[in-house]
């Protein structure tokens, strides 16, 4: 037996400041070091314009799309802080983010001063803040989105990064999959010898592309967002990019691939950013894709409420699977409790609950505060369940359940 095993009393008090103190690792961001300048967006302004408040905005405003997109960043502030904040109450899940990155940056919520908002962040260098926000947030390190499509990215790794152990990268390719003519244009203005029909040595010249943009930013995966009706069944160019080139790369270099499943690009374009939407994909293009390539890793989250029971299900049957995160319309307290307690029930403690997908770097700190708010009420009923059986659990099993579902099971699939 253990002496000091946990009664049902102490365990949720003990859990709660387990889970406050653990670093996570936040696998899935679109944040960047320092070191990219303008492209690490920071910032009330920033924090006011993320997308999600962008369409709860439109949702009260009568204004045209076009004309508030126009607008001066500031103005756009402005507005939705007038809309969402002073004409209403901020009871939606992106709203009361804004409000716990106030209170946690230990600005006065009450005041409802965004003048004095913004006269905080003036007095801030964007480092001093990015060390505020880690700490705040109990955030080791964070997943980058790397796009080597982006003109203004591909220039600040020519120039050279210098490295932020806080910061690691990822190698996103969306382009190679869902628009291949136009990506065969990139990498043809970047030397490689790519048709736009990938015929001839295409093939062979994607995968140098994707060698040398993997090992030149030291990519911990390969990732795209994929529209619901992703199937690598179909024949295509983008099957024969999947197949042909990216999943041969990430099984030569070792690295997993991140399938991020069911987007519904644009349905509005009008509201840029904010125009996407989410549909049910096939559950089968996962379970191929593990069939057929076992010695490839996969990393996947899916974004309809529909798809998680059978993604977690196909966990089960593929070890070459980790199902992560509770990704943009499921990132909400009431979805996240009930996918955590399904996924925990199911895969026990082999998933990563969850990533921020942080646009704007003071939004770690609310989506964490958020998650692990959630995540702890969850656990304490599963801990609670096994104390009923006479199982013990003491802090020590606690702290090695916390580290593997936050730090571990990422580190270890990705190997790095
Ligand atoms: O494709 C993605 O990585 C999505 O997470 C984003 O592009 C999306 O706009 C988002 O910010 C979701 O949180
Ligand atoms: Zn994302």
């Amino acid at each position: 037996m253990y002496p000091l095993s946990i009664n049902g009393e102490q365990l949720k008090a003990i859990l709660g400041e387990k889970l406050a103190g653990v670093q996570v690792v936040d696998m899935h961001t679109h944040l960047f070091s320092a070191d990219f300048d303008e492209m690490l967006l920071w910032g009330i302004d920033e924090v006011l314009t993320y997308h999600y408040l962008i369409a709860e905005y439109f949702r009260y405003s009568p204004l045209d799309y076009g004309e508030f997109l126009q607008l001066p960043k500031e103005k756009q502030a402005d507005e939705v802080w007038r809309t969402l904040f002073l004409e209403r109450s901020p009871v939606s899940e992106a709203q009361r983010g804004v409000l716990t990155i106030l209170k946690r940056l230990g600005l006065d919520v009450g005041s409802r001063s965004l003048e004095a908002y913004r006269e905080y962040f003036r007095g801030l260098t964007v480092r001093e803040q990015i060390d505020r926000v880690f700490k705040l947030a109990g955030v080791k390190e964070v997943v980058m989105t790397n796009d080597p499509f982006d003109p203004q990215e591909r220039a600040v790794w020519q120039r050279g990064v210098a490295e932020d152990p806080r910061f690691r990268s990822s190698l996103r390719i969306d382009p190679l999959l869902l628009d291949f003519p136009w990506a065969a244009e990139t990498l043809q203005a970047e030397g490689y010898a790519v048709t736009p029909d990938l015929g001839g040595a295409s093939a062979a010249e994607v995968r140098r592309f994707l060698r040398d943009w993997t090992l030149k930013i030291n990519a911990v995966y390969l990732a795209a967002s994929l529209p619901c009706s992703f199937d690598p069944a179909q024949d295509g160019l983008s099957t024969r990019v999947l197949k042909e080139c990216i999943l041969p790369v990430c099984g030569e270099l070792d690295v997993p691939f991140a399938l991020m499943i069911g987007v519904k690009r644009q349905v509005n374009p009008r509201l840029g950013l904010a125009g996407d939407s989410v549909g049910k994909a096939q559950i089968g293009a996962v379970e191929r894709l593990c069939a057929e390539y076992p010695d490839n890793k996969f990393l996947v989250t899916m974004l309809s409420r529909e798809n998680q029971h059978e993604l977690a299900i196909t966990a089960r049957k593929y070890r070459n699977l980790m199902v992560f995160g509770c990704w943009w319309f499921l990132n909400n307290p009431s979805l996240v409790q009930e996918i955590t307690a399904m996924r925990l029930e199911t895969l026990g403690l082999s998933f990563i609950p969850q990533h921020s997908d942080a646009r704007v770097l003071e939004h770690l700190i609310y989506k964490w505060d958020h998650s692990r708010a959630v995540i702890s009420e969850v656990l304490w009923g599963k801990y609670r369940d096994l104390l009923a059986t006479g199982w013990s659990v003491t802090e020590e099993d606690l702290e090695r359940d916390l580290q593997q579902l936050f730090q571990g099971n990422f580190h270890e699939f990705v190997g790095r």
